[in-house]
């Protein structure tokens, strides 16, 4: 698994508490909400990257969430084309600050659709998930460009899952952390699995970063899984970014 040198991530503003959501656990609390960002960007220092961290710009309200925008590799860029209408134009910015870090740029185009949320890199292989967000141009196409650059990509229709992402992490060393429809999924079949029970299945997005996994609070029993695999833990409280569907993965970029 290489190491990430650089991470971006995006202060989120009040208009987040507006934002889009599936989730039936209230409105965020804005205050509450920054405490647990500034929380996360300053656990990523800890774990050696150097963290860009972007203004909050109101009329993006799920901004924050600056991992569905891009699909990065060591070598080249992908900008998406999220699936959300009014999360589309995120990739402006994000485009413009990539160019301070990338000079390859690959682009999806519509009709295609697809959300960096939906996108998982194990090494050499990236799974892709078709999903609400995610469509089958979408897919197609970012296969197409991983597969021109020398990676191998499946595409994986999801039943249950918001974003591929939410039900899954790759930790390095073969490991993988499975949640839901991923646990006998035979995509996955190679890999040294860590099983999430259903009841924890938030904790499966967790994020390997550098020395650190990063996992969610509240959840004893992936964390000691996690521990088990050889993997120091930091636990972070989501609460508030889990009302509006956004787990440790989604509020960065890292590279
Ligand atoms: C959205 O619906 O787009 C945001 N509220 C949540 C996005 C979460 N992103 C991710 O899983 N990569």
């Amino acid at each position: 698994m290489s190491i990430f040198k650089n991470v971006i991530a995006k202060t989120p503003g009040k208009s987040y508490v507006g934002g889009l959501t599936t989730s039936d656990l209230g409105t965020p609390d804005y205050d509450k909400l920054l405490v647990q960002h500034e929380a996360y960007v300053e656990t990523l220092k800890k774990c050696g990257v150097e963290v860009t961290l972007l203004s909050p710009s109101e009329e993006f309200p799920d901004s924050t969430f600056v991992e569905d925008a891009a699909v990065l590799t060591s070598n080249f860029a992908v900008i998406t084309n999220p699936g959300a209408e009014s999360r589309n134009g995120e990739i402006v910015e994000i485009e413009s600050v990539l160019k301070d870090f990338y000079e390859k740029f690959y682009y999806i185009k519509a009709p295609g659709t697809l959300d960096g949320g939906d996108i998982l890199q194990a090494d050499n292989s990236f799974f892709i998930g078709i999903s609400e967000r995610t469509n089958e141009e979408g897919a197609r196409q970012l296969k197409e460009i991983l597969e021109g650059e020398g990676f191998e990509a499946t595409i994986i229709p999801l039943k249950k899952f918001f974003h591929l992402k939410t039900g899954i992490a790759y930790l390095g060393n073969n490991k993988m952390v499975v949640a839901g429809e991923f646990v006998d999924h035979p995509a996955f079949d190679s890999y040294e699995k860590i099983v999430i029970s259903s009841q924890d299945e938030y904790s499966a997005n967790c994020i390997r970063v550098n020395d650190f996994v990063i996992i969610p609070k509240g959840y004893e029993e992936t964390k000691r899984q996690i521990n088990e695999a050889g993997y120091e833990t930091i636990e972070l409280d989501m609460s508030e970014v889990r009302k509006q569907d956004g787990g440790l993965s989604c509020l960065s970029l890292r590279f």
